[in-house]
């Protein structure tokens, strides 16, 4: 038969594989191609980005297996996070059968489609021998520092009843939205776990340059996300600092008093300097009258036009005249519970006064919202006649406006009581530095002041883990009365989630048995914490544990990831740019610094998938535009996500091109079968074998090139050109047999990475013995270094026959179609093709043409 009944042959052939473990890692493997996909969320069924994601890995794993290499392969799932919370919520059952039946049904469509996986790693992250060892690394990072546990005022979903990390707030129509459900998102004053990602923002920032085999829209993305800013950090003396009351740090927990000794003003420093040099200095704080508080500024040279100080609200300088005043308490209780939209330039002025670094002038101090705390050091000085922000603010409280830079191009109009001039320029105004260029007096300021030295900030914020839900890592914290915040020993992981509980809030609040424990220090009662991790926090090192998934005693060999990692080619969605990708960094940095990694990073190169649409429109479930995975057959629709567009172009789903991956099969299978059956071939070589055969090596030549570069559609083209040629080579005359059957055991090896089933079946028929996911990679026979060139050779040749053809008006239909469509002629007629040149001009054309067709 020649009709290709897909759903047969997948089942047969995954059948087959399975049997033989062929896509299980050789045990004696010693550095294998690493290719990954993004795992997928447990969300229920598998969609089509999730198809055209595997498609593109498993197309390239299987490629470079049938290149000889040890690969790979590996899949598992994320499976913690909040809408299993939401299903279980609603279906009256608890996340964790729900999770698992996602899970059975997700692998069940992956292996329908014929991906090709090392089954025996698979690994599932709401399971404890997994989430143990991310509770394992908060210890390690608690214990070098990079944990942080501190009150801040922080992003807050109401739906999701969670706080989210600032990467998880995204800006749509002007608004600021929760990530997950598109829900407003508010403020909470809450205390939290961060992972102090900002430690690493330089190393994070710097090695971006060196990632080549990333895409330059993603490392663009990661670079504005850290947001790397020069300027300097100027020192102001601020006096008249009203003492702390006794009463106040009596008030406070001893942690509190800790922490905030040892702490930035800004609470989360940014940037790479040290916490302890940061901000104000607070040692003594209630016992000095002055302290000096630092600024950061892009524009040092505009620092005789500063007219006033300002601080954020969450500044410990805010904190201390809190203390005493209560208009500055009312405003710092009042804009820290505010959306940051509805703060504008509010600000209430304190008793302090700063005193100028170069002029000594006596500045006021303000406490103001649109001064944030973890940008800079949390504090600025104003200078309105040429900031915006300070501009807005100083009309709002009736402030000084004094120009300090002009413009150099005296016909620029500046008029600072309306606007700020934000140029360069000269200075005016400033001492000594008055009559300089911007960027000069920028460098002798930096020379010259010791108030004023060069700094460089961070936009990127630490990392909050802390989510208020209950299907997720539990973090290993107890809170005890007399000893504070204990981490749970090791010995003591997992902490496992207790059983699921419905309820509004988080379940874990009200699983007292769970809740209650004993201080692992004192012995004395202590209540576990009931805030579990970000689930980020899960797929930032599941990479490392696909080498060693069983492994008891640690999260992963480190012999072997010495050995395999980075992780070659690495496949996933556009939207993980910073989110996933970010943490991974920082999570492989953290690790080789406590010593457990070599490499300080995870991903050599990254291939960022484009989105699959339907009618414009991004295919999605919660549009309704969804064509399921399976409408098609596993081949077709691997066919066709590949050779639709680059993997990382968007594309239009189209019945009409899902017809042209369609019907290339049935042609393929069809030829085979044919072949096979009719056996009509022919022994004596005719001189078109030579060019036909040349053509296979051709073909072998430039799909091996488009499969190194991930351009499967380009190799999709290539194949289906190498087809149509044997088909009409097949159509026109009895077939050399050997030609041809190389022909087409070369189309079967060389689709079968995109298409295995049906690379199977045509292989199977046409040898009757041995795999093709096992076959090696078709090699030319002939020498086709230079195929491009021959190829133009073979395109000019054919216009030129066009031309005389033309020229002749020969009015046999026929003899032209001779001439112009049997592509396998080209050869012949390249030989000729010198006569033909000689001879042209002139030359009576009809009587070419004749010798044309006679050769
Ligand atoms: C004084 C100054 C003068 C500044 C001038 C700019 C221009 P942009 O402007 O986006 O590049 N800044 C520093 N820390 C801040 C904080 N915590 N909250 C709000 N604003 C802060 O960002 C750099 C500028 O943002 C800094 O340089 C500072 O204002 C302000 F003619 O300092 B500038
Ligand atoms: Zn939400």
């Amino acid at each position: 038969t020649t009709h290709y009944d897909h759903a047969q042959v997948q089942e047969f052939w995954q059948y087959v594989w399975e049997r033989d473990d062929v896509y299980e890692l050789p045990a004696d493997a010693d550095d294998p191609t690493y290719v990954l996909g993004m795992f997928p969320y447990t969300s229920g069924t598998l969609h089509m980005g999730h198809v055209r994601n595997y498609a593109i890995t498993d197309a390239y794993a299987r490629y470079r297996r049938m290149q000889g290499d040890d690969v790979l392969h590996p899949m598992g799932w994320d499976a913690f996070g909040l809408p299993a919370e939401n299903a279980a919520f609603e279906r009256k059952t608890d996340p964790e059968s729900w999770t698992q039946a996602c899970i059975r049904r997700m692998r069940d469509e992956l292996e329908t489609m014929g991906f090709g996986y090392d089954w025996s790693r698979e690994i599932t992250t709401c399971e404890p021998e997994y989430y143990r060892w991310n509770q394992w690394f908060f210890k390690r990072l608690y214990e070098e520092g990079l944990v942080e546990y501190e009150g801040a005022s922080v992003n807050w979903c109401p739906d999701c009843e969670t706080v989210l990390a600032a990467a998880q707030v995204e800006e749509r129509d002007g608004e600021r939205v929760c990530w997950r459900c598109e829900t407003p998102v508010g403020r909470r004053e809450l205390d939290q776990w961060f992972f102090t990602i900002t430690d690493y923002a330089e190393e994070l920032h710097d090695g971006l340059e060196d990632l080549e085999g990333w895409p330059d829209g993603v490392r663009e993305i990661q670079r504005n996300w850290i947001g790397r800013q020069e300027g300097a950090r100027i020192g102001f003396e601020v006096s008249e600092v009203p003492r702390v009351r006794e009463s106040q740090s009596d008030s406070r927990s001893p942690s509190e008093v800790q922490r905030t000794s040892e702490d930035t003003s800004n609470g989360r420093g940014e940037g790479t300097e040290s916490r302890e040099s940061a901000g104000p200095d607070t040692d003594g704080v209630g016992d000095d009258a002055t302290s000096t508080v630092d600024v950061f500024s892009t524009r040092p040279e505009t620092v005789y036009g500063a007219t006033y100080l300002a601080v954020s609200p969450g500044h410990d300088l805010a904190d201390e005249l809190a203390a005493a005043d209560d208009d500055v308490a009312a405003y710092v209780e009042d804009v820290r519970e505010r959306d940051p939209g509805e703060v504008g330039f509010s600000g209430v002025e304190t008793d302090a006064t700063a005193t100028h670094p170069l002029t000594g002038e006596e500045l006021p101090v303000y406490v103001a919202g649109y001064v944030l705390e973890d940008v800079g050091t949390g504090a600025v000085m104003g200078v309105p006649a040429h900031n915006e922000r300070d501009h807005a603010f100083a009309l709002e409280h009736d402030l000084s406006i004094e120009g300090v830079v002009a413009p150099k191009d005296a016909s620029i109009d500046v008029d600072l009581e309306t606007d700020a001039y934000t140029g360069e320029g000269i200075l005016e105004n400033s001492g000594e530095y008055s009559g300089l260029e911007s960027g000069t007096a920028r460098e002798r300021l930096l020379e010259e002041v010791a108030a004023i030295e060069a700094d460089v900030t961070y936009r990127l914020r630490d990392w909050l883990i802390s989510r208020q839900r209950y299907w997720g890592t539990p973090i290993p914290v107890v809170h005890c009365d007399d000893c504070g915040r204990v981490p749970v020993p090791d010995e003591d992981l997992p902490i496992e989630l207790p059983e699921f509980v419905r309820t509004t809030g988080n379940p874990l609040d009200a699983a007292e048995e769970w809740k209650q424990t004993v201080c692992p220090d004192c012995g004395g009662p202590a209540e576990r914490e009931t805030d579990t991790m970000d689930t980020f926090v899960d797929s930032s090192w599941y990479f490392l544990r696909f080498l060693s998934p069983g492994l008891e005693d640690a999260p992963f060999d480190t012999e072997l990831t010495d050995d395999w990692l980075p992780v070659d080619v690495y496949v996933g969605g556009e939207e993980h740019a910073i989110l996933h990708l970010l943490y991974t960094r920082f999570f492989t940095k953290a690790l080789a610094d406590l010593g457990l990694l070599e490499q300080r990073e995870p991903i050599r190169e990254l291939k960022s998938q484009g989105t699959v649409l339907y009618d414009g429109e991004k295919m999605s479930s919660s549009k309704g535009n969804v064509v399921a995975p399976q409408e098609y057959g596993a081949e077709t629709t691997r066919l066709f996500v590949l050779s639709a567009a680059h993997p990382e172009q968007d594309f239009e789903w189209t019945a009409n091109n899902v017809r042209g991956a369609y019907e290339l099969q049935q042609t393929l299978y069809g030829m085979a079968s044919a072949f096979v059956e009719e056996g009509d071939t022919r022994v004596k070589r005719r001189p078109h074998d030579g060019y036909l055969a040349r053509e296979i090596d051709r073909t072998i030549v430039a799909v091996t090139d488009e499969y190194e570069r991930f351009r499967f559609h380009r190799a999709a083209t290539e194949i289906r050109e190498l087809a149509r040629l044997l088909r009409r080579y097949r159509e026109y005359e009895r077939p050399h047999g050997e030609v041809y059957r190389r022909g087409l055991l070369t189309l079967s090896a060389l689709i079968a990475p995109m298409a295995p089933h049906l690379g199977e079946e045509c292989w199977n028929k046409l040898r009757g013995e041995g795999l093709v996911v096992e076959a090696d990679w078709p090699t030319p026979e002939s020498d086709v270094a230079d195929y491009r060139r021959e190829r133009r050779l073979v395109e000019t040749t054919l216009a030129d026959v066009r031309d005389i053809v033309d020229t002749a008006a020969i009015d046999d239909p026929e003899r032209i179609d001779l001439v112009v469509a049997q592509d396998w002629k080209y050869e012949t007629i390249r030989l000729l093709r010198d006569d033909i040149d000689e001879s042209i001009e002139g030359a009576d054309t009809e009587s070419l043409v004749d010798r044309v067709l006679e050769a």
